[in-house]
């Protein structure tokens, strides 16, 4: 039975994949050429994205983004990031699961651990509580991290940019970005059964091989061994 076949169980669950890491590690790339992969193996798979996702995550995605959370403070923008991600997950992640489909989502919970808690001093009992209210029980059954350093990836993105203005975390001075690179590493370490950290720095399809890596080892090795 080949990899892809062996976690394609009629009326299974499908698999959460949740991609994370700083500014220009590559999430968007290695989800699009994970989803051609899946497709190919004729796997169902959704690519969505936090913030946003949902009609009414994509409205407060526009807020987050334009700066407007950051004025009312690291609490409040918070409650931002948590009232996207409880529509993003009743309206589109969980039916999907539920459905079968596979799940490839840019960003999620992770972040707001790294970015709001670590970074926004957020404290653990509100980032609880919010996680409890959003998502419950709900995890990825995998997340990558990718991994590059802040010089890299902050280049990588202002060549994307172009001309256009940097956005509220584009934005942050290179400390930020540097301890927003700890953060993930220290998350990667915390949780290994669920976390990959890849080194993002070589060519995109060096990373993806990497990714598919993962996948075997933490999705269909699992998946072969519970059959
Ligand atoms: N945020 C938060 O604070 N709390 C939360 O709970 C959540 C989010 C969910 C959303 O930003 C912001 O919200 C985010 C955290 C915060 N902070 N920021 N910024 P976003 O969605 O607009 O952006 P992003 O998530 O940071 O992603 P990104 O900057 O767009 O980058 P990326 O998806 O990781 O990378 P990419 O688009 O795939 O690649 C960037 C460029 O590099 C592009 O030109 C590629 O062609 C190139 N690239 C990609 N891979 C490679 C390799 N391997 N080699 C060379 N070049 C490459």
């Amino acid at each position: 039975m080949g990899e892809a076949a062996a976690v394609r169980r009629p009326g299974g669950r499908g698999k959460f994949i949740s991609f994370e890491g700083g500014e220009g590690s590559g999430k968007s790339t290695q989800i699009k050429l994970l989803a051609d992969r899946l497709a190919a193996a004729k796997l169902r798979a959704i690519v969505t994205r936090e913030p946003g996702g949902s009609p009414g995550a994509e409205i407060i995605r526009h807020l987050v983004l334009s700066g407007m959370g950051k004025l009312l403070g690291p609490d409040a923008e918070t409650l931002l990031f948590a009232a996207a991600r409880d529509d993003h997950v009743r309206t589109v992640i969980q039916p999907a699961l539920n459905q079968g489909t596979w799940v490839l989502c840019d960003r999620f919970s992770d972040s707001t651990r790294a970015y709001q808690g670590r970074l926004g001093n957020v404290s653990p009992g509100v980032l609880n509580a919010m996680q409890r209210v959003t998502i419950g029980d709900l995890k990825p059954d995998l997340t990558i991290i990718l991994d590059v350093p802040v010089e890299i990836g902050l280049k990588r993105a202002a060549a994307r940019r172009g001309t256009g203005a940097p956005d509220r975390f584009e934005a942050e001075d290179i400390k930020f970005h540097q301890d927003l690179r700890d953060a993930y590493r220290q998350i990667a370490a915390e949780d290994p059964d669920r976390c990959v950290l890849i080194d993002a720095s070589a060519s995109p399809e060096a990373v993806a091989a990497q990714v598919w890596t993962a996948l075997r080892d933490h999705l269909f090795a699992m998946a072969t061994s519970s059959a």
